[in-house]
Formats: structure tokens, C-alpha cells, sequence
């Protein structure tokens, strides 16, 4: 939706503003940036811890982040010269969006660029569990196959079956094409906000409360942001209403699912696998998930394609680069900062 939009001939002034890229990022989104501020960047790729973050932001008008990032009050209170956060990725609850309006800190993300990768991913995931995919390959590796047997491995089928969505935006929306079209599935969904009836039809998606949701999907996939209300949306009272045949797929972000309740679920065979791409405190992974074997793990990869992630970089720094030139950035989070005319440094 927006390319790189630099000039290569952007005059150099000793006043040109200075931002912080948190993460390594390809080396020619540093160099763009490079021709519209003082970039101070982390090709050892380090992990700020919380102070270190602080500190680095010192003196920066803008800040590249990612996931891993957390801009919080504390840090925001620490740099009140502040004024963009940039993050490369859709979900931004790294970023404390309140405390940043609150200042006139603009923050962005990078939607609609991720969306169609993000949902090849989640129905690879939600695949591999239904399929056993991954569990047949470590047994596989093991060294334990010596035959062939009707039974080995049996898993539930993807065709004809009911996918439950829960979180039904742009990613929910592409997930749900995938299945209702591709793979004839009967579609249903929850959401915060029930989708308009021609999105329905054209999704063939029927809109289910939550409970309901979850005791009629086959294959239940997670695409919802993270938040306080969706805090363990995902627990143990919500796993026991799901078929003991189902499958659940998490591409949206750690904490949505309890992760120690969902490693008991699958121990006791309380559903039949998982496939989780975040985890809680990743990334650390629950022992517990790592000791059962119906489950598909994956190192928060669900956007990870060369172009994609290209792709999220260019538009970090679209944003960036619009915020500090007094341009309209493309995907504001907080655009009532704009409206206030808090953003802009005095040009
Ligand atoms: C990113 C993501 O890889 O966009 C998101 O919200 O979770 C992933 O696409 C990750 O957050 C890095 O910033």
C-alpha cells in the first residue's frame, strides 16, 4: 500500500532529527533512514532492557521499534523530546498508546502489508496440527518408523470442516477466505463487532457468541489483539467447551492463551493438538508445552516472508519519515495526536 518514498537527494543539516532503530533491520531501510535523520542503529541487534531502552532514546525525535520494544510511561517520561514511535508490526501492545496520546507521541504500526502472509501461516499452522504434521516428523527422525500401520497417525480432516475464527479482522477475514473457499469450510466467527452482512456472505461466515464458538469449531485459529479483556481468552474453562477432536492455532500474540492450562488440555487429550506461533513470556516457552507432543511450535514466524518483512520495514519507515517531515503518516495508531497538531517538530 506505500513504497519508500525518500529522497535520495534530502538536504543533510546539522538539525535534522535524531531517531533510534531499537532492532537490526535490512541494511537498506538504515540507509533511507540515514537521508532524513541522524540514525543511531543496532546491527549487533541487542535487546534493550527497559533502562538501556531509556538511555538510547536520549535526545531522539523518533524511534523504530518492534514487538520486542517496550514503550511504556516510564520510558516516555524519560524522553519527553519523543515524538514518533515507529513500530514494525500490526499488533502494538508493546506500545502504551494512551500514555503516548497523552504526550502527543505518535505511534504507527504496519497493517494490510502482513495480512495475507500472516494468513498463509496461520492455515499452514492449523493444518500441521489437524494433520499431525510435525509430531509424525519427530517420530519420524526418531527413527521409529518401521512400518506402516492404519492408524498411525490419524488426524482429522481440514475439507469440509467448521473453522472457528475468533478475532475476525483483516487476518481473521484472510483465514476465513482460505477455508470457506479454498478448502470448503463451514465458516464461523467472534468478534468484538459482528462483520456487515455482504463481508458475511462473501466470507460465508456466520457470526457465533463466544461459547457457542468455541464448542462447534473443528479448528479453532486465534487472530484477535492482545489486550486486558483478551488476557487468557483462552483458559481452561473455555478449552473444556471445545470438541475433543479439535485443533486450536494461536497466530495472534502470547497471553491470549493460557499456555500452562492449554499443555494440561492437551496432556489429557482434552483437545487433540494445537499449533502455537506466541507464546507467554516468549521467548521463553511453558515446559509443559515443550513436553507434549501434540503440539506444532514455531518461534513467531507468521510473518515471515523476505518480502513481507521487507514489506513492514519500508512502512515502519514510511511512517517515520512522514511523522518527522511534516508528511501525513500512512497508518497511524493514534491519529488524534495528528489532529492536534502534536506531532511535528517546528520545520
Ligand atoms: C512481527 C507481529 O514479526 O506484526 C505483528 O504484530 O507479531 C509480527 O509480524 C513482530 O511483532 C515483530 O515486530
Amino acid at each position: 500500500m506505500t513504497g519508500p518514498h525518500s529522497s535520495t537527494h534530502a538536504p543533510r543539516s546539522p538539525n535534522r532529527p535524531a531517531v533510534l532503530v531499537a532492532r537490526a533491520v535490512f541494511p537498506e531501510t538504515i540507509e533511507r533512514l540515514r537521508r532524513h535523520f541522524e540514525v543511531e542503529d543496532n546491527p549487533a541487534d541487542h535487546i534493550f532492557d527497559k533502562a538501556t531502552l531509556a538511555a538510547h532514546l536520549a535526545g531522539k525525535a523518533g524511534a523504530f521499534t518492534t514487538g520486542s520494544e517496550r514503550i511504556d510511561a516510564d520510558v516516555l517520561a524519560e524522553n519527553p523530546q519523543l515524538r514518533v514511535v515507529a513500530n514494525m508490526a500490526v499488533g502494538y501492545n508493546n506500545i502504551d498508546v494512551p500514555a503516548c496520546t497523552a504526550r502527543g507521541v505518535l505511534a504507527t504500526n504496519t497493517p494490510d502489508v502482513l495480512t495475507e502472509t500472516t494468513a498463509d501461516f496461520g492455515f499452514a499452522l492449523m493444518m500441521a496440527a489437524a494433520r499431525r504434521m510435525a509430531e509424525s516428523e519427530r517420530f519420524l527422525r526418531r527413527g521409529e518408523w518401521t512400518r506402516w500401520a492404519y492408524d498411525m497417525f490419524t488426524g482429522s480432516d481440514v475439507h469440509g470442516a467448521t473453522l472457528g475464527i475468533l478475532g475476525m479482522g483483516r487476518i481473521g477475514q484472510a483465514i476465513a477466505r482460505r477455508g470457506a473457499l479454498g478448502f470448503g469450510m463451514r465458516v464461523v466467527y467472534h468478534n468484538r463487532s459482528r462483520l456487515a452482512p455482504e463481508v458475511e456472505a462473501s466470507l460465508r461466515a456466520r457470526y457465533l457468541d463466544k461459547a457457542t464458538l468455541l464448542r462447534e469449531a473443528d479448528h479453532l485459529v486465534l487472530v484477535l489483539p492482545y489486550s486486558a479483556q483478551s488476557h487468557h481468552a483462552i483458559g481452561a474453562a473455555e478449552l473444556a467447551l471445545m470438541k475433543p477432536t479439535a485443533t486450536l492455532t494461536n497466530v495472534a500474540r502470547g497471553g491470549i492463551v493460557d499456555d500452562a492450562a492449554l499443555a494440561a488440555a492437551l496432556r489429557g487429550k482434552r483437545i487433540a493438538a494445537a499449533a502455537l506461533d506466541v507464546f507467554e513470556g516468549e521467548p521463553q516457552v511453558h515446559p509443559d508445552l515443550l513436553a507434549v507432543p501434540n503440539v506444532v511450535l514455531t518461534p513467531h514466524i507468521a510473518s515471515a516472508t523476505v518480502r513481507t518483512r521487507r514489506a513492514m520495514a519500508d512502512l515502519a519507515a514510511d511512517n517515520l519519515i512522514a511523522a518527522l517531515t511534516g508528511e501525513r503518516p500512512p497508518t497511524p495508531v493514534n491519529p488524534e495526536v495528528l489532529a492536534a497538531g502534536g506531532v511535528l517538530p517546528p520545520r
